[in-house]
């Protein structure tokens, strides 16, 4: 019988007419020095940013060694691991562009989304249904898969009896639709979107590089079934009815759940387990599942979420969000292919600069390094490559697609582990006008960073710091915003570029109402900017207990050594490049 006072229980409405393929790069940045160095491919190899792993290979993770374990234990775990530093985001960076650039030139509809470095999202729901038309049921064994609407000759031969790499879900039900599989056009268009997702692995491997991808209806249920076989396979969610959806979901930690956080999960866990949860005891591990919380006999919709999850502050739609999560429900868009970034920032962190000539070299080295990733990003695709190999001997050939107007410089104070004070989060930024010069086709790069530095950036460093000494800078971030179209006397615009940053003002609105700072995404999952639940955690201090804190965005505990690595991993997540 239903408690008195409560609705009927009610699962939110779903759409299941979409197929998204979620891809994950296996041990990314290990991957990218395994293809510096091929010897280093069998060997247990760590990738290291200022004190612990930001990563490590699978030959590693078998003997135990784990990401953002620390050096010490790494050693400890393994001690011939082979160590790497990892600083230099550069060529993970470039190796992220090239292969997002092999997924996106698949799309047929555009709809290829860059989640971080590593992470892509494919909405294939067009060239799925277009291929589900093709098919010939009388020799399904010996199929054709059509890649190009024009192209017949572009494609690959399939076997369209069977699925294509690992299923997960119930075969019973499987069974049943493999008995007349044209009769159950969700089953068939799973099954066709996982030989396109093999096909794509392969061209991804043929660049030298291994993936895991999920294959389901939307994005929460793409990323989350491609877990289930890693490294370098793919899973597909065969749950062809709500129940099988369910069932699926609710196995997952409440923490797992891309999308809820960690103040959502300790409140959920806390009413479930009907105690007081201890906020620093939180990390990605939860107790209780997503099941426990959706069929609680006193959560029967989202209004009684509402009581527990709404209060002062609390996000607009927060419950009915979680609610639709925890039932497998996820309506998000893959979004657009982005032509150019909304913005290019790069930053690094210092155990407090005092010095006004460290501050000067620093600040040129980020300079140098962000002038090398606009030419690579904001250059013409054809002519970039020319450009970067010599900057600065440059023709009028060259044109850049998307010219930024304002440059940003951002500093904080740093806090030392043993202060025992909380880690100090509060960022202060200056903007300013970004001087025409650094578009410039007569000067060097060296010219343009020493220019940059002295006449822009240093009287930022000022403004922002205005005391003659005793800055104790940890952070330096450079990043310029604010794209416009093309300059003028640069060789001529791109077609179409109107159209393309009408787009680029929209997003950088979004960015600047949403995380005026620039943080942004749950990390590892992608959700509406505008329909974010994770803002909860901003200008949160963490308590520093037990020598760990948390992490504002994403509500990971980590020790307080590990933070400048991790802060810099969401860095890259919200600036998507
Ligand atoms: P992940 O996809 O989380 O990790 P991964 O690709 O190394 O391993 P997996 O096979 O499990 O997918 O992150 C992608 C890259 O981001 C990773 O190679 C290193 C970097 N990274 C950080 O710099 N800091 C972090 O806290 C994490 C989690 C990742
Ligand atoms: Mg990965």
């Amino acid at each position: 019988m239903e408690p008195p006072g409560h609705s009927k229980r009610k699962a939110p409405r779903r759409r299941d007419d979409r197929v998204i393929l979620h891809f994950d790069l296996d041990c990314f940045y290990a991957q990218c020095v395994e293809n510096q160095q091929p010897s280093l491919k069998t060997l247990p190899l760590g990738i290291r940013q200022k004190g612990i792993l930001a990563t490590c290979n699978y030959v590693a993770r078998r003997r135990g060694v784990g990401k953002l374990t620390t050096l010490a234990e790494a050693k400890r775990l393994c001690p011939d691991l082979v160590i790497v530093d990892g600083e230099d985001l550069s060529p993970f960076r470039d190796v992220s562009k090239r292969l997002y650039a092999v997924l996106r030139s698949h799309s047929w509809n555009g709809k290829a989304e860059r989640l971080g470095l590593d992470e892509i999202f494919l909405d294939v729901t067009d060239i799925v249904s277009y291929n589900l038309e093709l098919l010939n049921r009388s020799s399904l064994a010996h199929s054709y898969f059509c890649l190009s609407r024009t192209d017949p000759e572009q494609g690959f031969e399939f076997d369209a009896t069977s699925f294509s790499g690992c299923v997960h879900g119930d075969t019973n039900e499987a069974d049943a639709a493999r008995g007349d599989p044209l009769g159950d056009t969700l089953y068939m268009r799973l099954l066709l979107a996982s030989h396109l997702a093999k096909y794509l692995r392969l061209k991804i491997e043929d660049e030298g590089y291994t993936a895991a991808c999920g294959i389901s209806t939307n994005k929460l249920l793409a990323k989350l079934v491609g877990n289930k076989n890693k490294p370098q396979n793919q899973t597909t969610l065969l749950a062809l009815n709500e129940d099988a959806i369910f069932a699926f979901m609710d196995e997952h930690g409440l923490r797992k759940v891309p999308g809820i956080g960690s103040k959502v999960t300790r409140i959920l866990e806390g009413f479930v387990l009907e105690k007081e949860i201890d906020r620093d005891m939180h990390s990605m591990e939860c107790s209780v599942t997503a099941g426990q919380v959706r069929t609680h006999p006193l959560i029967q919709n989202p209004s009684v979420l509402d009581n527990l999850l709404g209060g002062r502050g609390s996000e607009r739609g927060l419950s009915s969000k979680v609610w639709r999560l925890l039932h497998g429900v996820d309506d998000t868009e893959v979004k657009p292919a982005r032509v150019v970034p909304t913005q290019i920032s790069i930053e690094d962190t210092y155990k407090g600069l005092n010095d006004v000539s460290e501050i000067r070299r620093e600040m040129g080295l980020i300079t140098a390094s962000l002038l090398r990733r606009m030419h690579a990003d904001l250059l013409d695709e054809d002519d970039s490559q020319a450009l970067t190999q010599n900057p600065s001997s440059s023709s009028s050939s060259r044109r850049w697609i998307a010219c930024p107007r304002t440059i940003r410089l951002t500093t904080r104070p740093y806090t030392a582990p043993a202060d025992g004070k909380p880690y100090n989060w509060a960022r202060a930024s200056r903007s300013t006008e970004l001087p025409s010069f650094v578009f410039s086709q007569s000067m060097t790069s060296e010219q343009i960073v020493g220019r940059l530095v002295v006449e822009t950036l240093m009287p930022l460093f000022q403004k922002l710091n205005p005391a003659p000494k005793g800055w104790n800078t940890g952070l330096i971030n450079v990043c310029v915003a604010n794209m416009a179209g093309p300059a003028t006397g640069q060789g001529g615009g791109v077609r179409d570029i109107g159209v393309m940053f009408r787009r680029q003002d929209d997003l950088l609105r979004e960015f600047r109402n949403d995380h005026g700072e620039g943080w942004g995404d749950e990390p590892g999952f992608a959700s509406d900017d505008d329909d974010n639940i994770w803002d909860e955690h901003r200008g949160q201090t963490a308590s520093q207990e037990e020598g760990s804190e948390q992490c504002p965005l994403c509500g990971h505990f980590l020790p307080s050594f590990a933070f400048a690595a991790h802060e810099r991993f969401h860095s890259m997540e919200i600036n998507g490049d």
